[in-house]
């Protein structure tokens, strides 16, 4: 640490008393941010370097998530549909570039603010990409999505979704806050092969439990997939019908296996597997 200087050049007070004299002071040495110098040692700049694709086609689609760029995602986006298959500009793409915002959340770098306009830029290109799939959305099966009863945070729950479009199967997407009776009519209505539930909060996460044991009061026997960042495996597999994904990317392998035959029995005892856990 420098040291004050108390020189014949330092001011005097009244009274002849000598001041000291700050002008040679390092204050970077004394006062230190650790929490901005972690920040800094890492930028979007680095991460986008790192993470991004290298193919500039697809680099310059999930370059506009990364910056959240909601004018250009869809100039974009149509450019690549012209060399890309629209899977590949989703996975490889648009997805990244919401990995890369979701790395700079963690560390600090961006805030609730950034996730969701990425998260709208990201939605804007997948629906843009989406129309091109051959098939539709209808190749596979059909799930019901939903955030819990109470629940007003559906972020995860719509990564999760279109994690499921883009691998090709029909997502009912029932929104968030919806009352267990109403996910239990639908399940009744639509006769999807799997349920999914995303609870963010302690106080809502309750609402699995009641609609999968109503769920199976009506014969209906089907996985539950209970999710998000209140819940997790032991919770999720406490209730009959449960089971866990913890990252949206798990879902679509988890349904796989649905659709391969397996029950929510079975997921759950070779889920580490399945995961890749
Ligand atoms: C964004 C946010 C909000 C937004 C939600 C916007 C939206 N449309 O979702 C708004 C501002 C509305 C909000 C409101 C509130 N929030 Co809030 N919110 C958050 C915050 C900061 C980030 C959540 C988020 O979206 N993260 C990004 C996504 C990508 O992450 P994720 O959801 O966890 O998803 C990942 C996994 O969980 C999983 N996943 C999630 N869903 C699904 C679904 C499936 C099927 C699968 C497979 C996987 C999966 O996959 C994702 C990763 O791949 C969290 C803090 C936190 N650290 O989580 C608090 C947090 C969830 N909120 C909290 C609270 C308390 C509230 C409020 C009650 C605050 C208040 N007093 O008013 C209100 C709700 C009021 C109400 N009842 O209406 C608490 C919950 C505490 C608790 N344990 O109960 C948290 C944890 C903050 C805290 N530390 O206190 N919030």
């Amino acid at each position: 640490m420098s040291k004050l200087v108390r020189a014949n050049t330092a001011p005097k007070q009244k009274g002849g008393k000598e001041m000291l004299d700050y002008s040679k002071v390092d204050f970077s040495k004394i006062l230190k941010r650790y929490d901005v110098e972690a920040q800094n040692e890492t930028t979007p700049e680095a991460i986008a370097a790192a993470m991004l694709p290298k193919d500039p086609v697809l680099n310059k689609v999930a370059d506009c998530v990364l910056y959240m760029k909601f004018k250009e995602v869809g100039p974009a986006t149509a450019e690549a549909l012209k060399s890309k298959d629209a899977l590949d500009i989703i996975n490889n793409g648009l997805v990244v570039g919401m990995e890369c915002v979701a790395k700079l959340y963690a560390e600090h770098i961006y805030y609730l603010p950034e996730i969701m306009m990425a998260a709208k830029t990201m939605e804007i290109g997948i629906a843009l990409a989406e129309k091109q799939i051959p098939g539709g959305r209808s190749t596979k099966g059909t799930v019901v999505m939903h955030a819990a009863e109470g629940d007003p945070h559906d972020i995860g729950k719509n990564i999760a979704a279109v994690m499921m479009r883009s691998s090709g199967y029909t997502v009912i997407d029932m929104g968030k806050d919806v009352a267990v009776d109403d996910v239990v009519a639908k399940v009744k209505e639509v006769k999807p092969f799997m349920v999914t539930g995303t609870a963010l909060m302690t106080t809502t996460m309750t609402a699995f439990p009641r609609a999968a044991s109503k769920l199976v009061a009506a014969g209906i026997n089907i996985p539950f997939m209970a999710a998000g960042g209140a819940v997790n495996r032991d919770f999720s597999e406490s209730f009959d019908l449960g089971i866990y994904s913890e990252k949206a990317p798990q879902t679509p392998p988890i349904a796989d296996k649905v659709l391969e035959g397996y029950d929510w029995k079975k997921i759950r005892a070779e889920w580490d597997d399945i995961v890749g856990a």
